[in-house]
């Protein structure tokens, strides 16, 4: 399977960037960001609990996020090519759920591949999304740099988990998205042929 993480801080384009990968490499979509909205607007237990740390720009308990992503690996059917994991793992031990959910059903990780952005540019689009996106984490300039400190301090160390398994790989995403994503192709197509051999 191919089954990779697209990474990077809040804002650096891990959405944008998997609906293109998604339709490319024919993949699944992870997205516990996208999973969590969408716990959110249904108003579920999870939802309720999750939005008291969302709205306030933290990470949701490990536990909560790694049981849902639990359940959705589960669901796969045997056509599954692989997944884009996009905004998990956001923290060292979801990097190691992941590692051990992904050699029980007999697969691993490929790479990580990394985003990088400045936190200058980061808080721009963030600030910018938030005037049309709804979304209470997009509107305060406060929140969205507690958001970008979670990720210094909890999701960074996941890109260090990685590099230890020699499955690290980065691309610059500043730029326009086309040029971000025909640079994420080429890192995509290495690994591929990596596979292959
Ligand atoms: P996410 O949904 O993952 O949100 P994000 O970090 O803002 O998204 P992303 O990097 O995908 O940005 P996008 O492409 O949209 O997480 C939201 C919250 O959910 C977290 O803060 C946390 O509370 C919780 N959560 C999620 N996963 C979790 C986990 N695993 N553990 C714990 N908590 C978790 O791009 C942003 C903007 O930039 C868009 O407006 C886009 O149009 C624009 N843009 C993209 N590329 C651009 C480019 N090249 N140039 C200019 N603008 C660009």
């Amino acid at each position: 399977m191919i089954n990779i993480i697209l990474f990077g801080p809040p804002g650096s384009g891990k959405g944008t960037q998997s609906a293109k990968l998604l339709e490319k490499y024919k993949l699944s979509h992870l997205s516990t960001g996208d999973l969590l909205r969408d716990q959110l607007k249904r108003e579920t237990k999870l939802g309720l609990e999750a939005k008291k740390f969302m709205d306030k720009g933290l990470l949701v308990p490990d536990e909560v996020v790694i049981g849902m992503i639990e359940s959705k690996l589960d669901e796969a059917g045997p056509d599954t090519k692989g997944f884009i994991f996009d905004g998990f793992p956001r923290t060292v031990e979801q990097a190691k759920a992941l590692d051990d959910l992904l050699t029980k059903k007999g697969t691993s990780l490929m790479s990580l591949i990394a985003l990088e952005v400045t936190q200058e540019e980061l808080v721009k689009r963030i600030l910018l999304r938030g005037e049309t996106s709804g979304r209470a984490d997009d509107r305060d300039r406060a929140t969205v740099m507690k958001r970008v400190q979670e990720y210094d301090n909890k999701t960074a160390p996941v890109a260090d988990h990685y590099k230890s398994q020699g499955k690290y790989n980065a691309v610059q995403g500043i730029g326009s998205i086309d040029q971000i994503f025909g640079n994420l192709s080429l890192v995509m197509d290495d690994l591929m042929v990596a596979n292959r051999s």
